[in-house]
């Protein structure tokens, strides 16, 4: 067996979970190593999440990662909602006081990755067969190979940022966790293309044919999306049929003045929602993905991670540096308080915006009711507002 290395904290993952923990970590003298499967071109590759939420932009700006953010950011003060041939604007500025930053996922991932690579942090790229060990006792171990041979890592914690599908909450003994999971009988069929966004601000559409969603990444950049049937190929739908169909989703204003152009991205996310209970194992901590997944209609995944990588960083700190455990014996039940109101928001959005054919006219007819409700009713905006641009953190 190899000689075993030593770090403080192992982080399986380098998505921006990872990344992030391991920014905020080393910003605080705790070392750590990050063990990715995949090459960082992979990582990158990955077109995700487009919206942080103040919180989120502003622990960045807070900890150096804020420059490009700034620049190329866009900051948005409101969303649209179209339904019955119309748009309807929910004000956030008004209604909380807050507002929202368009900046992809790859730009943070990016960002990360540059800062990562300025202080000299280790990411171990291609990463095969990561294995955790002992994260049930206090010698806790990871394992894996890569094109140097195999490889030892003793460390004082293992956080488990390796999304849904990863190693870290499969390792877990089945006794000693709960989840929670609906999946959705549809699908986003997303598209990136080098044009103009069709609106200066997000449209989420509600329509007969489906539900479409209308962003974008920069003034020259658009993201959208449409709901599909979860057993299509990406392979079943060219550029133009994409098109076609998303302009008959939208309200004719949009449909008529939206610049179409070749998809430099295509693919089909599948939806659900799911929560791991609780997010701690003895020394193994999962955060981000690893541990819930949300349908992406609220905008959520990405900060939830976040919020899961500020709350743990803190906790990790503090028992490393100050040997106290108040953190780390409450960081799972701190998470997963704002991970279930995020997980409700984003089912409600998602049942209130998308067609579900089993629950028939009467279906379309209580969606339409609650929408006009909605954008009618100052409580109601003021409810959906305060959770897109995203409820304050809980430090208690
Ligand atoms: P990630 O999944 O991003 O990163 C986990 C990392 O761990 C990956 O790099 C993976 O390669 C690595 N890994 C996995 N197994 C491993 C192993 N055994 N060993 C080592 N490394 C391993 N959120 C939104 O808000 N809006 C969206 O539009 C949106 N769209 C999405 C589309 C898709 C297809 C998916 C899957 C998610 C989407 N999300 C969206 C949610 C997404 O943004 C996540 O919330 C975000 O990526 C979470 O980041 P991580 O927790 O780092 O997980
Ligand atoms: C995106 O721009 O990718 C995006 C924006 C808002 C969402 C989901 C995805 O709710």
């Amino acid at each position: 067996m190899p000689t075993p290395r030593r770090t403080q904290v192992a982080i399986i993952g380098a998505g921006p979970s990872g990344l992030l923990l391991g920014h905020l970590l080393h910003r605080a003298g705790v070392d750590n190593v990050i063990l990715e499967r995949r090459s960082a071109e992979y990582v990158l590759g990955r077109i995700r999440a487009g919206v942080l939420e103040q919180t989120t932009v502003d622990l960045l700006e807070e900890t150096g990662l804020g420059a490009r953010m700034r620049r190329e950011g866009l900051v948005h003060d409101g969303v649209e909602l179209s339904f019955g041939g119309a748009r309807h604007r929910i004000d956030f500025v008004a209604l909380t006081g807050k507002r929202v930053t368009v900046y992809g996922q790859t730009e943070v991932t990016h960002d990360l990755m540059d800062a990562r690579r300025a202080f000299g942090g280790e990411t171990v790229y291609e990463a095969l067969d990561v294995a955790l060990h002992d994260f049930d006792g206090v010698t806790p171990r990871v394992t894996w190979h890569d094109a140097r041979g195999e490889h030892v890592l003793d460390c004082d914690f293992i956080a488990g940022c390796d999304g849904y599908h990863g190693v870290s909450r499969a390792g877990v003994p089945a006794a000693s966790i709960e989840t929670y999971e609906r999946v959705y009988r549809f699908g986003w069929l997303g598209i990136l293309s080098d044009t103009p966004p069709v609106s200066p601000e997000l449209i989420y559409s509600n329509h007969a044919r489906g539900f479409a969603l209308c962003s974008m990444r920069s003034p020259t950049r658009s993201r959208y999306y449409i709901q599909c049937s979860i057993d299509e190929h990406v392979d079943q739908w060219s550029d133009d049929a994409f098109w076609d169909e998303l302009r008959r989703r939208l309200d004719p204003h949009a449909a008529e003045t939206m610049v179409i152009g070749p998809s430099i991205e295509k693919s089909i996310a599948p939806l659900r929602s799911f929560v791991a209970e609780p997010m701690r194992f003895g020394r193994l901590f999962l955060a981000g993905d690893a541990a819930h997944i949300v349908p992406p209609t609220g905008a959520k995944g990405l900060n939830l991670a976040v919020a899961d990588v500020r709350y743990l960083a803190n906790a990790l700190i503090e028992a490393l540096a100050e040997r106290s455990n108040a953190g780390i014996d409450h960081y799972s039940e701190r998470c997963l308080r704002r991970v279930w109101k995020a997980e409700r928001f984003s089912w409600w959005f998602t049942s209130l915006t998308h067609r579900f054919p089993e629950t028939g006219a009467i279906g379309q007819k209580l969606q339409r009711a609650e929408l006009d409700y909605l954008v009618s009713s100052h409580a109601a905006s003021t409810a959906m507002a305060e959770n897109y641009v995203g409820l304050p953190f809980e430090d208690s």
